[in-house]
């Protein structure tokens, strides 16, 4: 190995991976260590979401090669990092703060963490609170929490339109706002829907500040792989949320939106990824929706597909009352040229 080789090995990113464990009530996911990640269903440190399918408990995993790491905590942050990539989460009490407030200082904390380790880049975030579709003091809550986090962003000097990160927003039952989140060294790349009206240039009849996220995200996921997190996408179409009271067709229009969204990335690298090759997680409003949605994505998919296995369904308010679904993927392809 020649020296620029060393060079260029002790340099390289570490491959970020991801698994998604299913596991009995009360079971350990395989590896504790990692990055963190993601509990859901039947495990005291779940989110208050319920889980509709598979039973039992799902584990959402981030790692990289550079395992172990310890559990750090700054102020409300709890993280995780290898130097190269980072995982977290925020939890902030917005029954007294007020959401707006809230998530204006849970976004400013998880922001000092990321300046504090060099890990500036945010790929992913996932937000969940309750109540978001309720009002108070005449502004519905989701609306309360774009105002904060738009304004956090603005004071961290980040972009709220073009480059702004990939994410999704669900309603939970009951409890304190949450953020996960997911960063990196290296800016990833914003990919628009070119169905839908960019969320960030939402008109002003959907809240007074528009939503702080792009569609998807690429990023070089090391290892010679590239990530493409999809965004929760719902039945919009430009601004304007489609089939409303039809959780059938409402599936559907969001599963166009996805597709259109993995053909933008593809546009942006030359090569794609199926459909099929993603890992899902579905919300939907209604426990009893749970069979037609299944059917519709697994019509998508495939039954047989290992998406179709893989894929949880919780239980979850979207951001619009007239929604009742809304579905976020990702997944990993090879940059590498084949043959
Ligand atoms: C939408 O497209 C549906 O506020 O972070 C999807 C993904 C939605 C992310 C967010 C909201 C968010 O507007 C709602």
């Amino acid at each position: 190995m020649t020296a620029s080789h060393d060079l260029q090995a002790a340099c390289a990113t570490p491959p970020l991976s991801f698994e998604r464990h299913h596991l009995a009530i009360g079971e350990a996911p395989p590896d504790w260590r990692g990055l963190g990640g993601h509990w859901l269903g039947a495990s005291p440190e779940a989110l208050p979401l319920h889980l509709l399918a598979p039973t039992g408990a799902v584990y959402d995993a981030w790692a990289s090669k550079a395992i172990p790491n310890a559990l750090r905590a700054h102020g409300p942050v709890r993280y995780c990092t290898d130097g190269h990539w980072l995982h977290g989460w925020v939890e902030m009490d917005d029954s007294v703060l007020g959401l707006e407030v809230a998530a204006y200082q849970a976004y400013t904390a998880l922001f000092q963490v990321l300046a504090l380790c060099a890990c500036p880049h945010l790929l992913r975030l996932w937000n969940y609170f309750s109540g978001v579709n309720r009002e108070t003091q005449g502004l519905e809550r989701y609306r309360q929490f774009n105002m904060g986090r738009q304004q956090a962003f603005v004071e961290a000097q980040r972009s709220v339109f073009d480059g702004a990160p990939a994410a999704c927003a669900l309603g939970t039952q009951d409890g304190p706002l949450r953020v996960y989140f997911l960063a990196g060294r290296q800016a990833p790349e914003a990919i628009e829907n070119p169905r839908q009206v960019s969320a960030y240039h939402y008109p002003v009849s959907y809240g007074p500040s528009a939503p702080t996220f792009s569609r998807a995200a690429l990023v070089d996921a090391g290892g010679g792989r590239r990530a493409l997190f999809i965004s929760g996408t719902a039945s919009i179409v430009g601004h304007v949320s489609m089939h409303l009271g039809d959780v059938r067709l409402q599936t559907k229009e969001s599963l166009a939106n996805m597709q259109a969204v993995r053909e933008a990335a593809a546009a942006r690298t030359g090569v794609g990824l199926r459909a099929d090759e993603m890992i899902y997680t579905l919300y939907l409003r209604h426990a009893n929706d749970l069979a037609l949605v299944r059917q519709v994505f697994e019509h998508e998919v495939g039954t047989d597909s290992r998406a179709a296995r893989e894929a949880i369904y919780l239980l979850a308010d979207i951001c619009r009352s007239d929604l009742l679904i809304e579905i976020e993927a990702h997944g990993f392809q090879s940059t590498e040229a084949t043959p």
